[in-house]
Parts: structure tokens; C-alpha cells; sequence
């Protein structure tokens, strides 16, 4: 009888532990990659991520003019301008990255003269580099645009866009 009992015990405790094994999918590995701006472009120009990943971005520009990245959707257009995004990654997931500025601290003053919404890292030219650190959420899942709006659009119009791609 008693033996039965600790079989009965046993069993109960493996059903628990694969009830907690079977249950949240595990948390994806932290990534990181490091965007180099240049003139007009992102490189690597496709980031991928899944939810749940906590994401770095090391963004350095290496280019001889000023350089930003926001993340969205759906052109804004101001004066026939490309300005931005009409819907923000980060604005619709409520998430706000943890940004660092490894270099020129100046690019606040100059965010608060564009017309731009959203999120968005200013970095000035020759090798000025921030790091933006976020966790991806299942509102981002889905294919966004990266891009930069510099000189009233010109830089988007070049060409710097990119991809950021998240899967479930
Ligand atoms: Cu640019």
C-alpha cells in the first residue's frame, strides 16, 4: 500500500514537471547587429527578430552627413516631402528603446527642429554611434521599414531604407 502510494507521488510530480516544460515557449537568445549608415544606405539593410528576443542595435554612421533611423509604416508626406512614418513600430507596440550615445551629444537640439513623429535616433556625420536596445513584442510581428528622412526626405528618396522583420 505504501509503495503504491510513492508510485501514485511520482507520477503526479512527472506530470507537473513536463505540464511546466510543455508550457511558455522558451525566450529566444538576445541578438545583436551593428548598422553602419553611410550615404544612402543601412547596412546590413534587413534586420530579423522574433518576439519575446531582446534586440541590440549598434547604429554607427559612417558617412560624411548627418544620418538618422526611424521604424514604421505608411510614407507621411509633409509639404511632398517624405517626413516619416505615418504608423511608429515602437509608438504602436508601446515599447521605448534604451538609447546610448557613444559619441556627440548635440543630435538632441537638432531632433527638436525636424517635423518627424515617432521614434527616432539622430546620429551626427563621421562616426558618431548609439546603441538602441529593446524587446520585441508580439505588436511588432510583421515586416517594417527602417529609414532615414534627412535633408526634408532626400536621404529616403536616395535610397536609406531597410527592412525589420519580426516573426511570432
Ligand atoms: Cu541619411
Amino acid at each position: 500500500m505504501k509503495k503504491m502510494g510513492f508510485l501514485f507521488a511520482s507520477l503526479v510530480a512527472l506530470a507537473l514537471l513536463l505540464a511546466a516544460c510543455g508550457g511558455a515557449a522558451p525566450t529566444p537568445e538576445p541578438v545583436s547587429f551593428t548598422i553602419d549608415m553611410t550615404e544612402y544606405a543601412f547596412s546590413p539593410d534587413t534586420i530579423e527578430a522574433k518576439v519575446g528576443q531582446r534586440v541590440t542595435l549598434h547604429l554607427v554612421n559612417r558617412g560624411q552627413l548627418a544620418h538618422e533611423i526611424m521604424f514604421g509604416r505608411d510614407l507621411m508626406m509633409m509639404n511632398n516631402r517624405p517626413s516619416g512614418y505615418q504608423v511608429d513600430m515602437f509608438e504602436v507596440a508601446g515599447v521605448e528603446p534604451e538609447v546610448t550615445m557613444m559619441a556627440d551629444m548635440e543630435s538632441a537640439e537638432q531632433e527638436e527642429e525636424e517635423a518627424h513623429t515617432g521614434f527616432m535616433v539622430f546620429l551626427n556625420e563621421n562616426g558618431s554611434e548609439a546603441t538602441m536596445t529593446f524587446t520585441v513584442t508580439e505588436d511588432m510581428v510583421g515586416e517594417w521599414e527602417m529609414g532615414c528622412f534627412e535633408l526634408e526626405g532626400v536621404h529616403y528618396d536616395q535610397g536609406m531604407i531597410g527592412k525589420f522583420i519580426v516573426t511570432p
